[in-house]
């Protein structure tokens, strides 16, 4: 019987895909854990684990003691937040992964998932309908310590037969959780503010075009990886993913149709030399047809539901 931690399970992905997998499995099989001291309210309805993913040896012993065969190793820090702190953020995003890679080495672990990012490209990449296989020369912090954890997680496939999966998310987009400190988050605070004040002052400006995905999509394409036959698995760094892509301007035109009011206005900061260097569409032919990927919401659907549920108290 499989049993689950999801590590980093407090952030805006973890929350919503330990609900998912509890669905899917059992509560009790689907162990959510983060560094945080408290389990956030939206995962309550099953165990939580306080873990520091830098702490090796007590995640070791969590992980053996209590016979866990997968993980989801989600605890990182996005692109925005890595840049302040580049030794930080490659500390936290490499070391974590060394630690489930080589759990998984020793045969404790059966099955890990580790997302990747968009962010693994760069300036030199071809950025519209950017291929799975292409120049990746990745000019963030972030970027380069997802490009080389892909290159580890290929390794340990190849090497040592580690089954591990990931998928180079979008930016992601949801209202369940604020997002935590990446260079597409105005795709989400746009919508709060639109809600509180029918206006909203955008850090990237209004011509750049990123690779979005409403939540329910990357959840779904997670579960669907993990649980593909492994012969189709033919990618073992990770799969290129798509959803929409579109511009601030656009996603402002969208919200207008049903805030009329809403106005947006444009100043950009650091992170709009971090969007320039992403692709602005990705061509995930592979994840297609590998594993019967296909999104199922658009930039409609997604604003839609986003202006309906978004609670702007929790911007309190
Ligand atoms: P998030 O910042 O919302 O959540 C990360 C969680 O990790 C937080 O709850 C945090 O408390 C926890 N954490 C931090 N340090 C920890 C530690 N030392 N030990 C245990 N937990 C720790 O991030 P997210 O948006 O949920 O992203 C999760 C993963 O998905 C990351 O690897 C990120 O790079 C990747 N990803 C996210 C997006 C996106 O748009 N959200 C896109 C591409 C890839
Ligand atoms: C970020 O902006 O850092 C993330 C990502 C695309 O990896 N949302």
């Amino acid at each position: 019987m499989k049993k689950i931690l999801v590590i980093g399970a407090g952030g805006q992905i973890g929350s919503e895909l330990v609900l998912a997998l509890r669905n899917k499995y059992s509560a009790e099989q689907v162990i959510a854990s983060d560094v945080k001291e408290e389990c956030p309210e939206i995962i309550k309805n099953g165990p939580y684990k306080q873990l520091d993913i830098l702490n090796r040896d007590a995640v070791r012993e969590y992980v053996i003691t209590n016979e866990i065969t997968d993980v989801y190793l989600l605890a990182a820090l996005l692109s925005a937040t890595a840049e302040k702190h580049p030794d930080f953020a490659w500390k936290l995003n490499m070391e974590g992964l060394f630690t489930i890679l080589d759990l998984a080495k020793e045969g404790y672990l059966k099955q890990i998932f580790w997302p990747s990012s968009i962010a693994v490209f760069g300036p030199t990449t071809p950025n519209v309908n950017t291929p799975q296989y292409t120049v990746m020369e990745p000019s963030t912090v972030y970027g380069i310590s997802k490009q080389a954890g892909e290159r580890w997680c290929e390794y340990y496939n190849k090497k040592f037969n580690v089954d591990v999966r990931s998928i180079r998310y979008p930016g992601l987009i949801s209202y369940t959780s604020l997002p935590g400190g990446g260079t597409t988050d105005y795709a989400v605070d746009i919508f709060y503010k639109a809600k509180k004040d029918a206006k909203y002052d955008c850090f990237l400006s209004e011509n750049t075009e990123l690779p979005m995905m409403y939540m329910a999509d990357a959840i779904r394409a997670t579960v669907e990886l993990m649980q593909a036959p492994a012969e189709n698995i033919s990618i073992r760094s990770a799969y290129n993913l798509s959803g929409c892509s579109f511009t601030p301007a656009e996603l402002a035109e969208n919200i207008q149709k049903h805030v009329p009011n809403f106005t947006i206005t444009y100043s950009p900061d650091f992170r709009q030399q971090i969007a320039d260097s992403w692709p602005k569409s990705i061509d995930d032919s592979y994840a297609r047809n590998d594993w019967g990927w296909k999104e199922e919401f658009g930039t409609d659907k997604m604003v839609e539901i986003m202006l309906e549920n978004v609670n702007p108290a929790l911007l309190d």
